[in-house]
């Protein structure tokens, strides 16, 4: 099972421009297929797998993938950055699906069999004012789902989005007025997304009041900070919705503030998650062996691959740390199954995040797993059990490379924050 060609795949059936890569072999009609998605960056990605990484890998034994993971990450010498993670975890998906169809078997038996029949999924509601992400979780309720995130605004309680429709009925959460900026306009010199912190953190209280008052406690409820507050409101926060039973609320702060999860830890029960935006092990050594942490949500390309990712799951396991791992619409449907399949045989596994599949992304990925009834299903056929249909992908090329807007978040007088 030699390797002949290492290439990358890009499509976007779905708007977002997904980075596959395909591991061919000398075995006729064997290749493996992984996960390599970095929206922000994809072209980037592309390159290092078709300049770099084709060149190192032809000819090697695809069975070594530990040795090619190894060899990967130190070949650049400077490493751990996220192009080049996502790069290797095109590759070393590549090869865990490669040895599946090699030996006839499921990834998640190759790493020890099913510990559970399927994962359970969160789905997202977001909305304008708390009666509009109500109306969503309700809806998501009725199709069976087990757990939603609720966010109000998108990511941070975008002013624009939000100040519309702000009743909050509740007397633990009077209306949260957001600032409006006089910068939030076209003509600034400092364009962007504009929030407001503090109107932000009042209004997760008042939103999370609001639905638990409606639909009660028989719903796991989430939500995703996504690193918009100062340490200490992010502490405050937290204490402020235990009474809300979240189960779990995630990325409080950035990982470049990692000595705050110890006072974070420290002020609250309200369960952490924790991940998305890891790439070097130093950002998790610390979270998990102290037992900062609940959940971690690594985003398995931007870790590296399945390799790191099964070796951070079993260090998580001994330590009480459960997996969440990241799973939006910028992980392609084989890192969507990559991540099933690590969560079928992980002992301490806790919950997927998950989107909706459309019929393009399936038209492209036939195999894709299954949403049904709160949980996501794998099917049982070797590998990853997921294809692409090359001809269909090209259908939906790479979308345009325009400066992305979301990421430019800023608070009202104009400051950058993490967004
Ligand atoms: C999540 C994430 C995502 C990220 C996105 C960045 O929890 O699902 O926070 O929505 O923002 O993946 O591109
Ligand atoms: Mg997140």
């Amino acid at each position: 099972m030699r390797i002949t060609k290492v290439k990358s795949i890009l499509t976007a059936p779905d708007n977002i421009t997904l980075v596959v890569v395909k591991v061919e072999t000398n075995v006729a009609g064997l290749y493996g297929l992984g996960c390599a998605t970095f929206t922000q960056r994809p072209t980037l990605v592309a390159k290092a797998v078709d300049d770099y990484l084709d060149p190192l890998l032809q000819g090697r034994n695809a069975a070594n993938s530990e040795d090619l993971w190894q060899m990967m990450r130190i070949n650049s010498s400077w490493r751990n950055d996220p192009v080049l993670n996502n790069a290797i975890s095109g590759v070393d998906q590549a090869l865990w699906d490669l040895k599946g169809k090699a030996a006839g078997m499921p990834v998640y038996d190759l790493l020890g069999g099913k510990c559970r029949e399927a994962a359970m999924v969160y789905r997202h509601a977001d909305g304008r004012s708390p009666q509009e992400v109500l109306e969503n979780v309700q809806r998501y309720q009725a199709e069976g789902a087990l757990a939603v995130r609720c966010q109000m605004g998108g990511y941070g309680g975008r002013i624009k989005d939000i100040t519309a429709a702000n009743a909050m009925p509740s007397a633990a959460a009077p209306q949260a007025t957001h600032r409006l900026s006089a910068l939030d306009a076209a003509e600034s010199e400092f364009p962007g997304a504009y929030y407001d912190p503090d109107a932000y953190a009042r209004s997760v209280v008042g939103l999370f009041d609001y639905v638990r008052a409606h639909i009660g406690f028989d719903l796991f409820l989430l939500h995703d900070i996504h690193e918009r507050l100062v340490p200490m409101d992010a502490i405050r926060l937290a204490r402020a919705l235990e009474p809300y039973r979240l189960f779990f609320l995630e990325d409080p702060l950035p990982p470049d503030q990692i000595e705050w999860f110890r006072r974070l830890r420290a002020a609250t029960t309200t369960p952490i998650a924790m991940g998305e935006l890891h790439n070097h092990p130093l950002e998790w050594r610390p979270l998990v062996v102290e037992q900062l942490i609940d959940f971690i949500r690594a985003h398995i390309s931007q870790i590296g691959g399945l390799t790191p990712a099964r070796k951070l799951a079993a260090l998580c396991e001994a330590f009480d740390v459960r997996t969440a791992w990241h799973g939006p619409g910028d992980v392609s449907p084989i890192g969507h199954a990559a991540n099933l399949h690590l969560d079928l045989a992980c002992h301490n596994f806790g919950i997927q995040e998950v989107i909706y599949f459309g019929e393009a992304l399936k038209e492209v990925f036939p195999g894709t797993p299954e949403l049904r009834g709160g949980y996501l299903w794998a099917n049982a056929q070797p590998g990853f059990g997921i294809d692409i249909d090359e001809a269909k992908a090209a259908k939906y090329p790479p979308s345009a490379l325009t400066p992305i807007e979301w990421t430019q978040a800023r608070w009202p007088d104009g400051t950058v924050w993490t967004p």
